[in-house]
């Protein structure tokens, strides 16, 4: 049986990972308006990656014999401007969820609760690589993002990435 703190968190974290989606979705759907399809494709691929992020502790707290509670989840926002904002705005965002994937970590330390620490490890990994992808492309736009050559191959570029289904359990 789950601990009720560590089941609380694991919940709420839940709902931001379902909120992620829609934000990548509102990003993708923006990209395609402006005709940077690869940058939609790409976005659209990870709002696929954070269904699953929901759905794997989604997994985890039944496989724990916890109760999954479901939120309502927010409208994401739609104020985009150009594909550096966006990045921008993605790199914070998932600054954010960084911090809330450490909070359900520290949690399960101070809930002795080994099983969700060791469980959790693998999205602190997860949250590396997402931050260091956002920034990656902030770094390129920044350098030649008014080109609209080098935009034209970055958008090939970023159109070309795959979905690929990851699991903690790998
Ligand atoms: Fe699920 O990591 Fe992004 O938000």
């Amino acid at each position: 049986m789950l601990n009720e703190k560590v089941q609380d968190v694991l919940n709420s974290q839940i709902n931001k990972e379902f909120y992620s989606a829609y934000l990548y979705l509102a990003m993708s759907a923006y990209f395609d308006e402006i005709g940077l399809h690869g940058f939609s494709d790409w976005t659209k691929i990870q709002a696929k990656e954070e269904v699953d992020h929901g759905m794997i502790l989604l997994d985890y707290i039944i496989e724990r014999d916890g109760e999954v509670k479901l939120s309502q989840i927010d409208s994401p926002e739609r104020n985009f401007s150009n594909p550096l904002q966006v990045f921008e705005k993605i790199l914070e965002h998932e600054k954010y969820v960084t911090e809330s994937i450490n909070c359900v970590a520290h949690m399960s330390d101070d809930e002795c609760d080994l099983a969700t620490r060791h469980f959790i490890n693998w999205y602190v990994a997860e949250q590396v690589e997402e931050e260091a992808n956002a920034r990656d492309v902030i770094d390129r736009l920044k350098m030649f993002g008014a080109e609209k050559t080098s935009l034209y191959h970055l958008d090939k570029e970023l159109g070309d990435r795959e979905y690929v289904y990851h699991s903690y359990k790998e």
